[in-house]
């Protein structure tokens, strides 16, 4: 038995396995999956209760023929590992490894990629058009979580399905947890489901017990079907599913094999769209990711016996830096108000909720909604601070354009996340936001180079009167000693170094980078001013200018895309003002970064001290200052 899991080369395998078979094969995966993300970190609770939903979706359909979308795609180690990535699963969410997430050129049988939530349905609907169009002949079935419906797109999505009749199967895998607890009143609905076994029982006990009756029976059951059809308006499950077209099987036990096979089997019989509702425990079969899923969600590595997730001594991370001074901030003025999207504890706002409980608003997996929902906040005289993982505010540019910016509202954006993330890879890097805020009029955008400007420009951002943003890095702060906290002068920069040889400006998380890159250039000969450009908009155009005319060369230096970034801003700006300088845009290419240890995929990208100085000497050798380079020419032959 041992070697059951290694005989499983893909879903086909799964086919002759007995039902004891799958069972002491759902036990191998979860020991793998233990095993390799106490090393490696990852996404542990949602893989370990979606085991048996995933050998059971694997065994009953015939993958990639038939389509099978996993939602986030976070929960799908299980899935990775029945379909030929056993060998390579130690590598997950490492450089050069198999991404943490489903990605379609890693397997045929990933036919869908995600990262953000919620968008399965709206996939799965568009495959199904798609075969229906094009004459053929599969199942397509999303896989989505309980965390993940609470999101506008996944209802429109069932809206658009349950109108069109194609054939489509939902399965909706039903923990209660989103990271933390689900909330909402979806959430409370699927509880009194999951809880209420009323309905199964009394259908089950109409039907048999009429059938029974002679001669009369069946015709006496199918009225009694018809009785069941207007009462269910009362009593049956999944009332909500059914009145939006779908029809409804659950709920059941998403750890029975048995069932879960059955009821694939019934649901798949059936035209039209069906949900099949299935309830799962998250963390299943480890103890502590059980008992504490939302902590074990995605922890990074941890001691399997204990249960300790090791913590390597760090200074605060920038988000509960953060987290503890909006709580100060909000000791001071009961306008400021907190709103997360399903993560207060990500964001750092767990604390802020457990002090003020009232001026705390968790909506779910809605980020529209959420900064819509700040938009009225703020119309009404309260300031809101909306606290959204960079990556995931990609998802409200309307609503940050069309509802706060257009009406100048004071809300501010804490975009937590920002810049390079490393192990989630390009659907989580933080790497756009300077881009898609910057357009935006009214707009305020900031970055701090360390915990304290942190504070400072939180401070900033609850007294200024209209849109402002500030972006700061995932992991740790610098560990500085807290100073006192004062407002800055929006739109103005910091110089922190003077040279008359190059300027060097940087933003956010680069400015560090950017001074250490000062220090070896110094040990070259070259003078570098270093300036700490702290906004992004409005742009300290003359402080720039003058270092630009003084030196004549000026490297930006941002952890963000190139295109529409800070470097961009820099250039328009010069460009306006006429200025000619040698100039050079130091950002991340137009490229798909992928997963990797930060560090590294930085490194590859110049973004560290070294990389900061061989642009800096490349950028002097095209400007021709040569004299820096005799006898070491080549590094700056570029
Ligand atoms: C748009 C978006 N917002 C936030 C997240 C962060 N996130 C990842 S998993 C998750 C919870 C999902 O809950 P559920 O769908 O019930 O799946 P579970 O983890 O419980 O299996 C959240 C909020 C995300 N991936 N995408």
């Amino acid at each position: 038995m041992s070697n059951l899991l290694k005989r499983i080369s893909g879903p086909e395998d799964l086919k002759g396995l007995s039902m004891d078979e799958l069972e002491t094969l759902a036990g191998l995966i979860r020991e793998e999956i233990i095993q390799t993300i106490s090393s490696t970190g990852g996404h542990l609770a949602p893989s370990l209760g979606a085991v048996e939903l995933t050998i059971a979706l694997h065994r009953f359909f015939d993958s990639p023929v038939d389509k099978i979308v996993w939602d986030i795609g976070h929960q799908a180690y299980a899935h990775k590992i029945l379909t030929g990535r056993l060998e390579r699963f130690h590598t997950i969410r490492q450089t050069g490894g198999i991404s943490g997430f489903l990605k379609r050129k890693e397997s045929i049988h990933d036919v869908w990629e995600a990262g953000h939530a919620s968008t399965a349905i709206s996939a799965a609907l568009g495959m199904a058009k798609a075969r229906d169009l094009q004459g053929e002949d599969y199942k397509v079935v999303a896989v989505i979580g309980d965390g993940a419906m609470t999101a506008g797109v996944a209802f429109e999505a069932l809206n658009n399905a349950g109108h069109s009749k194609n054939d489509l199967m939902v399965v909706l895998n039903d923990n209660s947890m989103s990271i933390s607890k689900n909330v909402g009143a979806l959430s409370i609905y699927l509880g009194q489901l999951r809880s209420d076994p009323t309905y199964s029982r009394m259908r089950n006990d109409i039907s048999s017990l009429v059938r029974k009756i002679p001669r009369f029976g069946d015709a006496m059951a199918n009225t009694a079907d018809k009785i069941k059809d207007s009462f269910k308006y009362l009593v049956i499950p999944g009332m909500l599913f059914e009145e939006l077209g779908f029809k409804y099987f659950g709920p059941i036990d998403g750890h029975n094999l048995a069932d879960l096979e059955s009821v694939l089997n019934s649901a798949s019989k059936v035209k039209g769209p069906v949900l099949v509702h299935v309830i799962t425990h998250k963390g299943k079969g480890y103890k502590y990711a059980e008992a504490d899923a939302a902590n074990f969600h995605g922890p990074g590595p941890f001691d399997i016996v204990s249960g300790k997730i090791v913590k390597k001594p760090a200074a605060p991370s920038y988000s509960s830096v953060f987290g503890s001074a909006l709580v100060d901030l909000a000791k001071e003025d009961q306008n400021i108000t907190a709103i997360t999207a399903a993560m207060p504890d990500g964001t750092g706002l767990s604390a802020f909720q457990k002090e003020f409980p009232d001026r705390f608003f968790d909506v779910g997996i809605a980020e529209q909604h959420a900064v819509t929902f700040a938009g009225g906040l703020a119309s009404s005289g309260l300031k809101p601070v909306v606290a959204i993982y960079s990556s995931f505010l990609q998802r409200a540019y309307d609503q940050v354009l069309h509802d706060i910016a257009l009406q100048n509202l004071p809300v501010v954006f804490a975009l937590d996340r920002a810049g390079i993330v490393g192990a989630d890879g390009e659907t989580h890097h933080g790497i756009y936001d300077f881009a898609y805020l910057r357009n935006i009029p009214n707009m305020v955008i900031m970055a701090p180079k360390d915990e304290n400007e942190l504070r400072d420009m939180l401070k900033t951002a609850v007294l200024h009167d209209g849109p402002i943003s500030l972006r700061y890095p995932r992991g740790s702060s610098q560990g500085l000693e807290p100073k006192k906290v004062e407002p800055l002068e929006i739109g103005k920069a910091e110089v922190l170094k003077e040279g008359k040889d190059i300027t060097l400006v940087a933003i956010g998380s680069m400015v560090y980078k950017a001074l250490e890159a000062a220090e070896i250039l110094k040990e070259k000969g070259i003078r570098a001013t270093v300036i700490n450009a702290r906004f992004v908009k409005p742009l300290d155009i003359e402080t720039i200018s003058h270092w630009a005319k003084k030196t004549g060369k000026v490297l930006t230096i941002e952890e963000h895309v190139k295109m529409g970034g800070f470097g961009s801003a820099v250039l328009e700006a010069l460009s306006a003002q006429k200025i000619s300088a040698s100039t050079r845009v130091l950002a991340l290419p137009d490229e798909i970064i992928e997963h990797g240890d930060t560090e590294e995929l930085l490194h590859m990208q110049d973004l560290d001290a070294e990389g900061i100085v061989k642009q800096a000497m490349e950028l002097l050798y095209s400007a021709g200052n040569k004299k820096w380079f005799r006898g070491s020419t080549k590094a700056a032959e570029k």
